[in-house]
Protein backbone atom coordinates (compact mmCIF):
# COMPACT_ATOMS: atom_id res chain seq x y z
CA UNK A 1 0.00 0.00 0.00
CA UNK A 2 2.42 2.63 -1.27
CA UNK A 3 -0.07 5.08 -1.34
CA UNK A 4 -0.39 5.51 3.10
CA UNK A 5 3.10 5.45 4.70
CA UNK A 6 3.48 8.99 4.09
CA UNK A 7 0.95 9.66 6.45
CA UNK A 8 2.48 8.41 9.49
CA UNK A 9 4.46 11.63 11.23
CA UNK A 10 5.66 10.65 14.31
CA UNK A 11 7.59 14.07 15.08
CA UNK A 12 4.44 16.01 14.19
CA UNK A 13 3.18 18.52 16.71
CA UNK A 14 -0.64 19.22 15.94
CA UNK A 15 -1.40 22.74 15.87
CA UNK A 16 -4.51 24.57 17.66
CA UNK A 17 -6.57 24.64 15.03
CA UNK A 18 -6.30 20.78 13.66
CA UNK A 19 -9.08 18.27 14.45
CA UNK A 20 -7.75 15.66 16.30
CA UNK A 21 -9.81 12.17 16.11
CA UNK A 22 -8.21 9.19 18.46
CA UNK A 23 -8.87 5.59 17.11
CA UNK A 24 -8.07 2.28 18.27
CA UNK A 25 -7.46 0.10 15.02
CA UNK A 26 -6.54 -3.63 14.68
CA UNK A 27 -4.75 -3.98 11.19
CA UNK A 28 -5.58 -6.57 8.75
CA UNK A 29 -3.15 -9.83 9.05
CA UNK A 30 0.06 -9.18 6.90
CA UNK A 31 -0.63 -5.44 7.18
CA UNK A 32 1.66 -3.25 10.03
CA UNK A 33 0.61 -0.79 12.56
CA UNK A 34 2.02 1.62 10.75
CA UNK A 35 0.69 1.28 7.25
CA UNK A 36 -2.90 0.46 8.90
CA UNK A 37 -2.38 3.65 10.68
CA UNK A 38 -1.43 5.63 7.49
CA UNK A 39 -4.72 3.91 5.92
CA UNK A 40 -6.87 5.61 7.99
CA UNK A 41 -5.44 9.19 8.21
CA UNK A 42 -4.77 9.21 4.13
CA UNK A 43 -8.51 7.77 3.58
CA UNK A 44 -10.07 10.06 6.05
CA UNK A 45 -7.91 13.12 4.07
CA UNK A 46 -6.34 13.45 0.57
CA UNK A 47 -5.11 9.98 0.45
CA UNK A 48 -6.55 6.94 -1.55
CA UNK A 49 -4.74 2.98 -1.96
CA UNK A 50 -1.67 4.12 -4.36
CA UNK A 51 0.57 7.17 -4.95
CA UNK A 52 -1.12 9.45 -6.87
CA UNK A 53 0.47 11.64 -10.01
CA UNK A 54 -1.83 14.12 -9.45
CA UNK A 55 -0.62 15.12 -5.61
CA UNK A 56 0.70 18.09 -5.68
CA UNK A 57 2.72 19.90 -2.64
CA UNK A 58 -0.21 22.38 -1.54
CA UNK A 59 -2.58 19.52 -1.16
CA UNK A 60 0.28 17.23 0.62
CA UNK A 61 0.67 20.18 2.97
CA UNK A 62 -2.61 20.17 4.18
CA UNK A 63 -3.36 15.94 4.36
CA UNK A 64 -3.82 13.70 7.88
CA UNK A 65 -1.22 13.08 9.85
CA UNK A 66 -0.90 10.01 12.27
CA UNK A 67 1.17 11.14 14.93
CA UNK A 68 0.78 8.87 17.92
CA UNK A 69 0.46 4.84 18.24
CA UNK A 70 0.51 2.96 20.94
CA UNK A 71 0.72 -0.64 22.12
CA UNK A 72 -2.73 -1.21 22.55
CA UNK A 73 -3.40 -0.20 18.96
CA UNK A 74 -4.64 3.60 20.15
CA UNK A 75 -3.71 6.36 17.24
CA UNK A 76 -3.99 10.13 16.86
CA UNK A 77 -4.89 11.81 13.91
CA UNK A 78 -4.68 15.66 13.16
CA UNK A 79 -6.72 17.05 10.94
CA UNK A 80 -5.84 20.42 9.52
CA UNK A 81 -9.59 22.58 9.76
CA UNK A 82 -9.25 23.81 6.39
CA UNK A 83 -9.89 19.69 5.11
CA UNK A 84 -13.81 20.51 6.29
CA UNK A 85 -16.58 22.76 5.59
CA UNK A 86 -17.50 24.66 8.09
CA UNK A 87 -20.92 24.20 9.88
CA UNK A 88 -21.58 21.22 7.82
CA UNK A 89 -21.94 18.21 9.92
CA UNK A 90 -22.51 15.73 7.50
CA UNK A 91 -19.52 16.58 5.48
CA UNK A 92 -16.99 15.87 8.50
CA UNK A 93 -18.69 12.77 9.30
CA UNK A 94 -18.14 11.42 6.02
CA UNK A 95 -14.18 12.27 6.29
CA UNK A 96 -13.42 11.54 9.71
CA UNK A 97 -16.38 8.84 9.92
CA UNK A 98 -16.86 7.56 6.47
CA UNK A 99 -15.01 5.02 4.10
CA UNK A 100 -12.18 4.03 7.20
CA UNK A 101 -14.98 1.45 8.66
CA UNK A 102 -14.72 -0.52 5.82
CA UNK A 103 -11.27 -0.60 4.58
CA UNK A 104 -9.26 -4.06 3.94
CA UNK A 105 -6.30 -2.55 6.12
CA UNK A 106 -7.92 -3.24 9.33
CA UNK A 107 -9.35 -6.07 11.04
CA UNK A 108 -11.17 -3.11 12.87
CA UNK A 109 -11.34 0.44 14.16
CA UNK A 110 -13.50 2.33 16.48
CA UNK A 111 -13.38 6.25 16.70
CA UNK A 112 -12.94 6.49 20.08
CA UNK A 113 -13.11 10.88 20.75
CA UNK A 114 -12.56 14.01 19.00
CA UNK A 115 -11.24 17.06 20.23
CA UNK A 116 -12.79 20.11 18.18
CA UNK A 117 -10.85 23.14 17.21
CA UNK A 118 -12.73 25.92 18.37
CA UNK A 119 -12.97 27.21 14.75
CA UNK A 120 -15.14 24.31 13.91
CA UNK A 121 -17.03 24.16 17.00
CA UNK A 122 -17.52 27.92 17.01
CA UNK A 123 -19.27 27.00 13.27
CA UNK A 124 -22.39 25.10 14.99
CA UNK A 125 -25.09 26.97 16.83
CA UNK A 126 -24.94 24.98 19.85
CA UNK A 127 -27.31 24.15 22.12
CA UNK A 128 -30.13 27.00 22.49
CA UNK A 129 -31.15 26.37 26.27
CA UNK A 130 -28.64 24.04 27.57
CA UNK A 131 -28.40 23.09 31.22
CA UNK A 132 -29.80 26.40 33.03
CA UNK A 133 -31.87 27.14 30.28
CA UNK A 134 -33.98 23.90 30.54
CA UNK A 135 -34.05 24.03 34.27
CA UNK A 136 -35.16 28.19 33.80
CA UNK A 137 -38.52 26.55 31.59
CA UNK A 138 -39.14 24.72 35.16
CA UNK A 139 -38.14 26.79 37.75
CA UNK A 140 -36.49 23.81 39.07
CA UNK A 141 -33.32 23.75 40.58
CA UNK A 142 -32.97 21.44 43.38
CA UNK A 143 -33.22 17.79 41.70
CA UNK A 144 -33.23 15.92 38.80
CA UNK A 145 -35.87 16.66 35.44
CA UNK A 146 -38.55 14.10 35.42
CA UNK A 147 -39.88 12.83 32.06
CA UNK A 148 -42.25 9.58 31.70
CA UNK A 149 -43.51 7.90 27.84
CA UNK A 150 -46.70 6.35 28.03
CA UNK A 151 -46.76 3.02 27.42
CA UNK A 152 -47.48 0.85 25.22
CA UNK A 153 -45.10 2.82 23.40
CA UNK A 154 -47.16 2.61 20.18
CA UNK A 155 -50.87 1.58 19.42
CA UNK A 156 -52.90 4.20 22.06
CA UNK A 157 -55.12 6.17 20.78
CA UNK A 158 -54.93 9.86 20.88
CA UNK A 159 -57.05 10.17 23.80
CA UNK A 160 -55.49 7.11 25.63
CA UNK A 161 -52.17 9.00 24.99
CA UNK A 162 -53.21 12.36 26.32
CA UNK A 163 -55.12 10.81 29.81
CA UNK A 164 -51.84 9.06 30.79
CA UNK A 165 -50.04 12.03 29.90
CA UNK A 166 -52.14 13.64 32.34
CA UNK A 167 -51.67 10.92 35.19
CA UNK A 168 -48.11 11.50 34.59
CA UNK A 169 -48.01 15.05 35.22
CA UNK A 170 -50.61 15.04 37.87
CA UNK A 171 -47.77 12.70 39.66
CA UNK A 172 -45.80 15.08 39.88
CA UNK A 173 -43.63 14.95 36.79
CA UNK A 174 -41.99 17.77 34.75
CA UNK A 175 -42.01 16.32 31.35
CA UNK A 176 -44.23 13.65 29.34
CA UNK A 177 -42.24 12.12 26.32
CA UNK A 178 -43.33 10.96 23.04
CA UNK A 179 -42.16 7.32 22.18
CA UNK A 180 -39.00 7.19 19.25
CA UNK A 181 -41.31 5.08 16.86
CA UNK A 182 -44.29 7.40 17.75
CA UNK A 183 -44.47 10.08 15.22
CA UNK A 184 -48.10 10.42 13.23
CA UNK A 185 -49.59 6.72 12.76
CA UNK A 186 -53.27 5.94 12.03
CA UNK A 187 -53.92 5.64 15.86
CA UNK A 188 -52.86 8.60 16.98
CA UNK A 189 -52.17 11.34 14.10
CA UNK A 190 -49.40 14.10 15.11
CA UNK A 191 -51.80 16.97 15.50
CA UNK A 192 -53.90 15.84 17.15
CA UNK A 193 -51.95 14.52 19.97
CA UNK A 194 -50.45 18.18 19.93
CA UNK A 195 -53.90 19.56 20.43
CA UNK A 196 -55.09 17.25 23.11
CA UNK A 197 -52.15 16.92 25.10
CA UNK A 198 -51.64 20.26 25.24
CA UNK A 199 -55.04 21.06 26.69
CA UNK A 200 -54.11 18.67 29.39
CA UNK A 201 -50.59 19.98 29.93
CA UNK A 202 -52.63 23.72 30.64
CA UNK A 203 -55.22 22.04 32.44
CA UNK A 204 -52.77 20.15 34.84
CA UNK A 205 -50.33 23.38 35.11
CA UNK A 206 -53.88 25.18 36.34
CA UNK A 207 -54.74 22.43 38.67
CA UNK A 208 -51.05 22.66 39.63
CA UNK A 209 -49.78 25.50 39.59
CA UNK A 210 -46.45 23.80 38.76
CA UNK A 211 -44.56 24.31 34.97
CA UNK A 212 -45.16 21.05 33.10
CA UNK A 213 -43.75 20.35 29.23
CA UNK A 214 -44.29 18.23 26.42
CA UNK A 215 -41.17 16.33 24.19
CA UNK A 216 -43.03 15.31 21.78
CA UNK A 217 -41.51 13.75 18.46
CA UNK A 218 -41.40 15.82 15.37
CA UNK A 219 -39.15 13.30 13.62
CA UNK A 220 -40.09 12.80 9.73
CA UNK A 221 -38.72 13.73 6.67
CA UNK A 222 -37.11 17.23 6.67
CA UNK A 223 -39.75 19.56 5.29
CA UNK A 224 -42.31 17.99 7.47
CA UNK A 225 -40.03 18.44 10.45
CA UNK A 226 -40.09 22.22 9.78
CA UNK A 227 -44.12 22.34 9.56
CA UNK A 228 -44.53 20.13 12.84
CA UNK A 229 -41.96 21.98 14.70
CA UNK A 230 -43.72 25.37 13.96
CA UNK A 231 -47.28 23.84 14.74
CA UNK A 232 -45.86 22.48 18.42
CA UNK A 233 -44.80 26.10 18.29
CA UNK A 234 -48.28 27.85 17.43
CA UNK A 235 -49.55 25.47 20.43
CA UNK A 236 -47.37 26.86 23.06
CA UNK A 237 -44.78 24.04 23.60
CA UNK A 238 -40.89 24.86 24.73
CA UNK A 239 -39.64 21.40 23.22
CA UNK A 240 -39.57 19.01 20.26
CA UNK A 241 -38.47 15.58 20.24
CA UNK A 242 -36.04 14.51 17.17
CA UNK A 243 -34.31 11.24 16.91
CA UNK A 244 -31.12 12.20 15.79
CA UNK A 245 -29.55 9.26 13.91
CA UNK A 246 -32.71 8.06 12.27
CA UNK A 247 -33.32 11.81 11.04
CA UNK A 248 -29.92 12.48 10.18
CA UNK A 249 -27.18 15.07 10.81
CA UNK A 250 -28.65 17.34 7.53
CA UNK A 251 -31.97 17.05 9.27
CA UNK A 252 -31.15 17.93 12.66
CA UNK A 253 -29.51 21.00 11.53
CA UNK A 254 -32.26 22.14 9.71
CA UNK A 255 -34.59 21.63 13.24
CA UNK A 256 -31.76 23.48 15.38
CA UNK A 257 -31.76 26.45 12.59
CA UNK A 258 -36.04 26.46 12.85
CA UNK A 259 -35.29 26.00 17.21
CA UNK A 260 -33.32 28.84 17.16
CA UNK A 261 -35.81 31.27 15.42
CA UNK A 262 -38.85 29.22 17.32
CA UNK A 263 -37.50 29.70 20.57
CA UNK A 264 -37.59 25.77 21.09
CA UNK A 265 -35.35 23.16 23.25
CA UNK A 266 -34.64 20.07 21.30
CA UNK A 267 -34.47 16.47 23.09
CA UNK A 268 -32.33 13.90 21.50
CA UNK A 269 -33.07 10.35 20.96
CA UNK A 270 -30.71 8.74 20.04
CA UNK A 271 -32.41 5.00 18.62
CA UNK A 272 -30.22 3.59 16.21
CA UNK A 273 -26.85 4.34 18.11
CA UNK A 274 -26.30 1.06 19.62
CA UNK A 275 -25.68 -0.47 15.69
CA UNK A 276 -22.33 1.33 15.64
CA UNK A 277 -21.64 2.23 19.24
CA UNK A 278 -22.06 -1.54 20.73
CA UNK A 279 -19.24 -3.18 19.37
CA UNK A 280 -16.39 -1.73 21.67
CA UNK A 281 -13.87 -2.61 18.81
CA UNK A 282 -15.65 -0.90 15.55
CA UNK A 283 -17.86 1.46 14.89
CA UNK A 284 -17.97 5.29 16.49
CA UNK A 285 -18.05 5.33 20.48
CA UNK A 286 -21.60 7.39 21.94
CA UNK A 287 -18.92 9.98 22.69
CA UNK A 288 -18.52 10.74 19.11
CA UNK A 289 -22.72 10.81 18.71
CA UNK A 290 -22.47 12.92 21.58
CA UNK A 291 -20.32 15.62 20.90
CA UNK A 292 -21.98 16.02 17.23
CA UNK A 293 -24.70 16.53 19.16
CA UNK A 294 -23.81 18.88 21.43
CA UNK A 295 -22.18 20.87 18.58
CA UNK A 296 -25.37 21.00 16.58
CA UNK A 297 -27.35 22.34 18.98
CA UNK A 298 -29.15 19.54 21.14
CA UNK A 299 -30.87 20.60 24.49
CA UNK A 300 -31.04 17.14 26.12
CA UNK A 301 -29.48 13.87 24.80
CA UNK A 302 -29.93 9.87 25.89
CA UNK A 303 -27.08 9.14 27.60
CA UNK A 304 -27.92 5.37 28.88
CA UNK A 305 -28.82 4.36 33.08
CA UNK A 306 -25.36 1.69 33.56
CA UNK A 307 -28.31 -0.36 35.51
CA UNK A 308 -31.25 -0.20 33.32
CA UNK A 309 -32.77 -2.32 30.50
CA UNK A 310 -30.17 -1.47 28.01
CA UNK A 311 -26.74 -2.05 27.77
CA UNK A 312 -24.77 1.41 28.70
CA UNK A 313 -21.47 0.61 30.79
CA UNK A 314 -20.44 2.77 33.73
CA UNK A 315 -17.33 3.90 32.27
CA UNK A 316 -19.13 5.40 28.55
CA UNK A 317 -22.19 6.43 30.72
CA UNK A 318 -19.74 8.58 33.20
CA UNK A 319 -18.19 9.79 30.51
CA UNK A 320 -20.89 10.94 28.47
CA UNK A 321 -22.19 12.49 31.72
CA UNK A 322 -18.66 14.58 32.12
CA UNK A 323 -18.11 15.38 28.17
CA UNK A 324 -21.83 17.04 28.03
CA UNK A 325 -20.95 19.45 30.66
CA UNK A 326 -17.46 20.16 29.79
CA UNK A 327 -17.01 23.71 29.07
CA UNK A 328 -16.66 24.51 25.75
CA UNK A 329 -16.63 28.81 25.46
CA UNK A 330 -19.53 29.31 23.67
CA UNK A 331 -21.36 26.09 22.97
CA UNK A 332 -23.82 25.49 25.69
CA UNK A 333 -24.01 22.70 28.03
CA UNK A 334 -26.59 19.30 27.58
CA UNK A 335 -28.70 18.19 30.05
CA UNK A 336 -27.89 13.56 29.76
CA UNK A 337 -30.93 11.76 29.94
CA UNK A 338 -31.06 8.40 31.71
CA UNK A 339 -33.55 6.13 30.76
CA UNK A 340 -34.54 2.62 29.69
CA UNK A 341 -35.74 0.38 32.53
CA UNK A 342 -35.85 2.06 35.05
CA UNK A 343 -38.14 2.53 38.26
CA UNK A 344 -37.84 3.76 41.49
CA UNK A 345 -35.26 1.55 43.28
CA UNK A 346 -32.93 2.25 40.63
CA UNK A 347 -32.81 6.09 41.38
CA UNK A 348 -30.77 6.86 44.54
CA UNK A 349 -27.62 5.21 42.55
CA UNK A 350 -28.07 7.11 39.47
CA UNK A 351 -27.98 10.22 41.39
CA UNK A 352 -25.08 9.81 43.75
CA UNK A 353 -22.96 8.71 40.22
CA UNK A 354 -24.43 11.51 38.04
CA UNK A 355 -25.11 14.02 40.11
CA UNK A 356 -28.50 16.20 40.08
CA UNK A 357 -28.30 17.49 36.46
CA UNK A 358 -30.12 14.59 34.36
CA UNK A 359 -33.28 13.91 33.25
CA UNK A 360 -34.64 10.81 34.63
CA UNK A 361 -36.77 9.49 32.51
CA UNK A 362 -39.19 6.28 33.37
CA UNK A 363 -41.73 5.05 30.96
CA UNK A 364 -42.81 0.79 32.39
CA UNK A 365 -41.33 2.08 35.56
CA UNK A 366 -44.15 4.13 36.17
CA UNK A 367 -46.84 2.86 33.92
CA UNK A 368 -46.18 -0.84 35.63
CA UNK A 369 -46.94 0.69 38.88
CA UNK A 370 -49.73 -2.11 40.44
CA UNK A 371 -51.66 1.29 41.71
CA UNK A 372 -51.16 2.66 38.03
CA UNK A 373 -49.42 5.79 36.43
CA UNK A 374 -50.37 8.28 38.79
CA UNK A 375 -49.18 6.22 41.66
CA UNK A 376 -46.12 5.47 39.97
CA UNK A 377 -45.13 8.81 39.10
CA UNK A 378 -45.66 9.45 42.94
CA UNK A 379 -43.09 7.28 43.85
CA UNK A 380 -40.26 8.23 41.45
CA UNK A 381 -40.55 11.82 42.64
CA UNK A 382 -40.02 10.18 46.46
CA UNK A 383 -37.21 8.04 45.47
CA UNK A 384 -35.67 10.90 43.77
CA UNK A 385 -36.18 13.10 46.68
CA UNK A 386 -34.48 10.31 48.77
CA UNK A 387 -31.84 9.96 46.53
CA UNK A 388 -31.06 13.70 46.56
CA UNK A 389 -31.45 13.94 50.53
CA UNK A 390 -29.08 10.86 50.85
CA UNK A 391 -32.46 9.10 52.75
CA UNK A 392 -32.59 5.29 52.29
CA UNK A 393 -35.54 3.79 50.34
CA UNK A 394 -36.83 1.71 53.06
CA UNK A 395 -36.80 4.55 55.09
CA UNK A 396 -38.29 6.99 52.61
CA UNK A 397 -40.90 4.51 51.72
CA UNK A 398 -42.50 4.61 55.06
CA UNK A 399 -43.50 8.41 54.14
CA UNK A 400 -44.68 7.51 50.27
CA UNK A 401 -46.91 4.20 49.84
CA UNK A 402 -46.55 4.57 46.45
CA UNK A 403 -42.92 3.99 46.87
CA UNK A 404 -43.65 1.29 49.25
CA UNK A 405 -45.67 -0.74 46.72
CA UNK A 406 -43.16 0.26 43.64
CA UNK A 407 -40.02 -1.47 45.85
CA UNK A 408 -42.27 -4.40 46.74
CA UNK A 409 -43.06 -5.26 42.86
CA UNK A 410 -39.23 -4.31 41.70
CA UNK A 411 -37.12 -4.25 44.83
CA UNK A 412 -34.25 -1.82 45.09
CA UNK A 413 -30.68 -1.11 44.57
CA UNK A 414 -28.37 -1.26 47.52
CA UNK A 415 -25.74 1.68 47.43
C1 LIG B 1 -37.51 3.74 27.65
C2 LIG B 1 -37.58 4.05 26.19
C3 LIG B 1 -36.38 4.75 25.59
C4 LIG B 1 -35.02 4.13 25.84
C5 LIG B 1 -33.97 4.53 24.83
C6 LIG B 1 -37.80 2.77 25.41
O1 LIG B 1 -38.68 3.16 28.12
O2 LIG B 1 -38.70 4.82 25.92
O3 LIG B 1 -36.62 4.81 24.21
O4 LIG B 1 -34.59 4.52 27.09
O5 LIG B 1 -32.71 4.07 25.15
O6 LIG B 1 -38.58 2.80 24.45
O7 LIG B 1 -37.13 1.79 25.71
P1 LIG B 1 -38.76 2.50 29.59
P2 LIG B 1 -31.52 5.04 25.60
O8 LIG B 1 -38.60 3.61 30.59
O9 LIG B 1 -40.12 1.86 29.65
O10 LIG B 1 -37.65 1.48 29.67
O11 LIG B 1 -32.05 5.96 26.65
O12 LIG B 1 -30.46 4.12 26.11
O13 LIG B 1 -31.12 5.76 24.39
MG1 LIG C 1 -38.52 4.72 23.80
Amino acid sequence: MPGYEGFVDLKYKPSEDDLIATFTIKPAKGVSMKIAAGAVAGESSVGTWTELKTMRPHIDKIKARCFEIDKEGKIRVAYPSILFEQGNMPQIWSSIAGNIFGMKAVKNIRLETVDWPKSIRDSFLGPKFGIKGVRDIFKVYDRPITASVPKPKIGMTTAEHAKTAYEIWMGGFDLVKDDENLSSQGFNHFKDRVIETMKMRDKVEQETGEKKSYLINITAETKEMLARTKFVRDFGNEYVMVDILTAGWAGLQTVRDECDDLGLAIHAHRAFHAAFTRNKKHGASMKFVAETARLIGVDQLHIGTVIGKLESPKEEVFGLNGRLKENWGKIKDVLPVCSGGLHPGLLPPLIKWLGKDIVIQVGGGIHGHPQGTRAGAKAVMAAIQAGVEGESLPEAAKRSKELAVAIKKWGYYKI
